[in-house]
């Protein structure tokens, strides 16, 4: 098979697989694992190799049914030989155990078929509990093993892929027909007859055979399944024969004594593997179309999850983006952006002259005494982060508060309808306020630490468009020097004693005075915008991100699983189109 091909039926039947296991999470979703099991077995173990165009034989036939109705008896009948374990104790199968003809070639799964089963190393027991499957040489007649393989299955006696169960749907979706054994006292029991519907939906032939019976009870049986059973299931592929109680003798020997049984059920195969290759690609084909058909069905396990994920993920959502508005709304649009004008003192030291401003340093090397303390006071300003709050901090916690408080009240009313918003309303119970207060804290804290930078930058983009007109740019290096002795001034004045406002905001006014000369209000304007604009980037950075990704992934059932049942959800609808369409005669 192409690379690509390969690659497409293994996707697909891991999706499902992906499913499945999602479904036997919950014990209330636990049902439908099943039908998704056996669309997972159907993808790898029917379509794939038809899709690869693998030879069709040897055809497979899987032999099903209740505990101790007769399976292992009618393998053997089948087989020709009393080669498989009939026991009276119920449930002695455990693995799936196929019986191939002594000299036909042994048969290879290809890649990918039987999923997760592996086959025994070596022959055992049928009762071994695991993940396996064996395959026992015949060493009889040829009858229908020159072309049949035949398997005795574990009892389907719970619908349930959990157990043992799961290894007989992984041989129901190799099986090309059917075998579906059930006793006189027990043919219509609840969960066998679940499995031969969700068989006969996806189309298997199936040969019903009902055991047990004293011989003139056959055909009223017959009559009575027909009615019982199958008139309430479905119409397929199916056919319904009687091989009433044998006697020890041709249990022992079926092949030469229990004939006029034994006969009329290999003509049945006969017929159907008349053309293996029509009854595989028929069988494939057919499989594909019961799961694009029943796709919704099958799906619905995981999109209830799936909505409330995303309903979670929205309020998140909106809890961020109310979040950063809030913040822009009650702080950055608000008449002083303080930031900004320090900012521009943090230009101030960009504007010395080149060359000149060298030699006016060690110049006024003495006299710049005063300006190197506004300096220094800038420094403690900035060069550390502020450990007291910083102006937008209440503006912030309420944003805070109120985000916490609209998922609470939210988890609250939702309640009931999701398992999901229970959680989250129980979370609350105990400390996932905490938690999130402490996510909060610590992208506040991370934001502090950010600002020294974000000055820096405000000052380097205004010193780079001065750049670009050097008059200004003179005129704003002329005005530093004014400044400088202005600083000696002050400080004289102020005896030594820094006092922030009085010197920074006249200074920082002084300068956005010039810009507004020189430049125009809308260029110092447009400034300022852009700093808020990288304020709010920051926020969003530092504090409404993280703690929006750290809530989208908080559900235990989020984050990546998530994604991965979201991409199963999505994939899947057009690879059973494509399947569908691949798998066309
Ligand atoms: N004498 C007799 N015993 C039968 C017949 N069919 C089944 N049994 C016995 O019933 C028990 C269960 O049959 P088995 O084939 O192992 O059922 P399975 O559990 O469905 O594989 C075994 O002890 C069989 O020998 C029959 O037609 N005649
Ligand atoms: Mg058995």
């Amino acid at each position: 098979m192409p690379e690509s091909d390969r690659l497409f039926i293994a996707t697909l039947a891991e999706d499902f697989g992906w499913l499945e296991r999602h479904a036997l999470k919950r014990p209330d979703r636990a049902e439908g694992a099943v039908p998704l099991r056996f669309a997972a077995a159907l993808v790898r173990n029917a379509a794939g190799p038809t899709l690869a165009g693998e030879p069709p034989t040897p055809l497979h036939i899987a032999v099903v049914g209740g505990a101790g109705t007769g399976k292992s008896t009618v393998a053997n009948l089948l087989v020709g030989s009393s080669i498989a374990e009939a026991n009276p104790q119920a449930g002695y199968t455990r693995h799936p155990v196929a019986y191939r003809h002594a000299s036909t070639p042994a048969w290879q799964p290809s890649d990918g078929v039987l999923g997760p089963l592996t086959r025994m190393a070596q022959p055992g027991p049928s009762n071994i509990d695991e993940d396996v499957y064996q395959i026992r040489p015949v060493p009889a007649d040829a009858g229908l093993l020159d072309r049949f393989i035949v398997w005795d299955c574990p009892d389907m006696t719970t619908w349930a892929a959990a157990g043992y169960a799961p290894r007989l749907l992984e041989v129901a979706g190799l099986a090309d027909v059917i075998v579906y054994v059930a006793s006189d006292e027990r043919y219509n029991d609840a969960a066998p007859t679940r499995y031969l519907k969700l068989f006969l939906d996806a189309g298997k032939p199936i040969v019903v055979v009902l055991t047990k019976m004293k011989p003139d009870q056959s055909e009223p049986l017959i009559a009575h399944f027909k009615k019982e059973v199958l008139g309430h299931l479905p119409r397929g592929r199916v056919t319904v024969l009687a091989v009433p109680f044998l006697t020890a003798e041709e249990l022992e020997d079926p092949a030469t004594r229990a004939t006029r049984y034994r006969i009329p059920l290999i003509n049945q195969f006969a017929v159907l593997g008349e053309d293996a290759g029509l009854l595989r690609r028929q069988s494939a084909g057919v499989a594909a179309k019961h799961l694009r058909q029943h796709s919704d069905a099958l799906l619905s396990v995981a999109r209830d999850d799936v909505a409330a994920l995303e309903d979670w993920r929205r309020l998140v959502e909106r809890g961020r983006s109310e979040f950063l508005d809030r913040y822009r709304r009650e702080y950055l649009t608000g008449a002083k952006f303080h930031r900004f004008d320090e900012a521009l003192v943090k230009l101030v030291e960009m504007l010395d002259f080149p060359g000149v401003g060298k030699f006016l340093s060690s110049a006024l090397f003495v006299v710049r005494t005063p300006y190197r303390l506004v300096k220094g006071l800038l420094g403690n300003m900035f060069g550390t982060p502020a450990v007291a709050s910083i102006p937008e901090q209440p503006v912030l916690e309420d944003g805070f508060q109120a985000w916490s408080d609209q998922i609470r009240a939210t988890a609250l009313t939702a309640e009931k309808q999701h398992e999901l918003w229970a959680r989250v309303a129980q979370a609350f119970e105990s400390d996932f306020g905490k938690q999130m207060h402490e996510h909060f804290r610590t992208g506040m804290a991370a934001f502090q630490g950010s600002q020294r930078a974000e000055i820096d930058a405000t000052a380097r983009a205004i010193y780079e468009d001065l750049e670009q007109s050097p008059g200004t740019l003179n005129a704003l290096r002329g005005s530093k020097f004014a400044l400088d002795v202005a600083a000696i001034a002050g400080t004289v004045a102020m005896g030594g004693t820094p006092v922030q406002d009085l010197v920074l905001v006249p200074l920082a006014a002084g300068i956005s005075h010039q810009l507004v000369e020189w430049l125009g209000a809308g260029y110092v304007e447009l400034q300022k915008e852009k700093a808020r604009t990288r304020q709010q980037e920051l926020i969003a950075r530092h504090i409404a991100d993280p703690l929006a990704s750290w809530l989208t992934q908080w559900p235990a059932t989020g984050g990546t699983e998530f994604e991965r049942l979201q991409l199963a959800l999505n994939r899947i609808p057009p690879s059973l189109d494509r399947l569908v369409e691949a798998l066309q005669p």
